[in-house]
């Protein structure tokens, strides 16, 4: 990567399953205008997605998919570095060096990611689901980071990040900079469709997610068995009404209407023409952002996975370097 003036922003998705809205207004869709102004790095994390159990073939095809998502959201590979994790190995080396000379037990222990993906099993889960923020610090910090733009689950893992950034840094002089997690407002936590005290989740059953992949009429279906809130206004009131504001938040992120023009619009209506609407909405969307999807080969995101492979690579071996030798353990 060609050094610039500009901050760095680091982020990425699991190839773990099927992408879905929340993942894309969470995250993904707030890249896409932050790439202009940052040098931009994207990455596409198999890692963290071997924490739990994958099938090989499948995860081939996710890892092409979730790059070819980006790009027909927008990021573009000729201004952001788009790269696969298990290509450049400093990811693995530093998180395990983060184990062992930042990262404490009590830390892992305080994470709630873990203790909502582990639930009852959290003695058979594997070490990797456990150790999973400790990779991520790794990943951020290789290079060099600024910001992190993540949706809001992943704002305890960044501040971990921090945390081993500045125990690492107090024992053995400064080498990591500081990230910072960058959230936005709207669309940070998107719930499911059908449990709306949940986020929306790869994991979870269809019925819970629009998945970016879904035909118009599969995500009308899912829309129009969405839960509803007790009441037939359509309002925004997180607390009384969370299935609704959660609708309406999808509905307002993919128009850019604004949700109170929206609170006016369905005055007096009830959630049946709501839902059609919203669903034709989403509808459209999916299918502009397919037809892109859609355009790109195999071939060429292979090259481009290729290709910002080698442009990452020299930053994360570069601190990579720095941080062994702070250890003593490199040249010796
Ligand atoms: N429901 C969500 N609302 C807003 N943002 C979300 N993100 C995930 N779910 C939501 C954000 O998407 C980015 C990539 O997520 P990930 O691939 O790291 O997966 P995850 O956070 O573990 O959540 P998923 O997609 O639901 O996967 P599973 O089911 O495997 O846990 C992140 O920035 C995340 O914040």
């Amino acid at each position: 990567m060609a050094k610039s003036d500009k901050k760095t922003i680091f982020s990425g998705v699991q190839p773990s399953g099927t992408i879905h809205i929340g993942n894309y207004l969470g995250a993904i869709k707030n890249w896409v205008g932050l790439q202009d102004k940052y040098d931009s790095i994207f990455c596409v994390v198999d890692y963290h997605a071997i924490t739990v159990k994958q099938e090989p073939e499948e995860l081939g095809r996710n890892i092409l998919d979730v790059v070819k998502i980006y790009m027909a959201s927008g990021i573009n590979p000729e201004k952001s570095v788009i790269f696969r994790q298990s290509d450049i190995s400093a990811h693995t080396e530093l998180a395990w060096i983060l184990n062992c000379a930042a990262a404490r037990v009590s830390d892992l222990n305080k994470m709630t990611q873990f203790k909502d993906k582990a639930g009852q099993e959290k003695e058979n889960v594997s070490v990797g689901l456990y150790d999973y923020p400790v990779l991520m610090a790794a990943d951020i910090l290789l290079y060099n980071t600024d910001l992190v733009p993540v949706g809001e689950d992943q704002k305890q893992h960044v501040e971990l990040a921090r945390t081993l950034a500045r125990r690492f840094n107090s024992r053995y002089g400064e080498v990591f900079k500081i990230p910072e997690v960058e959230i936005r407002k709207e669309g940070a936590r998107i719930m499911g469709l059908d449990e709306a005290n949940k986020k929306m989740s790869k994991s979870a059953s269809p019925a819970n997610y629009i998945a970016l992949t879904d035909t118009p009429e599969a995500a009308a279906k899912k829309i129009t068995r969405a839960v509803t809130d007790s009441g037939k206004e359509i309002k925004y009131d997180k607390e009384n009404k969370p299935a609704i504001s959660n609708l309406l938040t999808i509905y307002s992120l993919l128009s850019g209407e604004e949700i109170k023009e929206l609170e006016k619009k369905y005055q007096g209506k009830g959630y049946g023409d709501f839902k059609k609407d919203l669903s034709r909405t989403v509808g459209e969307f999916l299918t502009t952002f397919q037809k892109k999807y859609n355009s790109f080969e195999d071939d060429e995101v292979r090259e481009i996975l290729k290709e910002g492979a080698e442009k990452a690579r020299p930053v994360a071996e570069e601190t990579l370097g720095r941080v062994k030798e702070r250890l003593g353990i490199k040249n010796s």
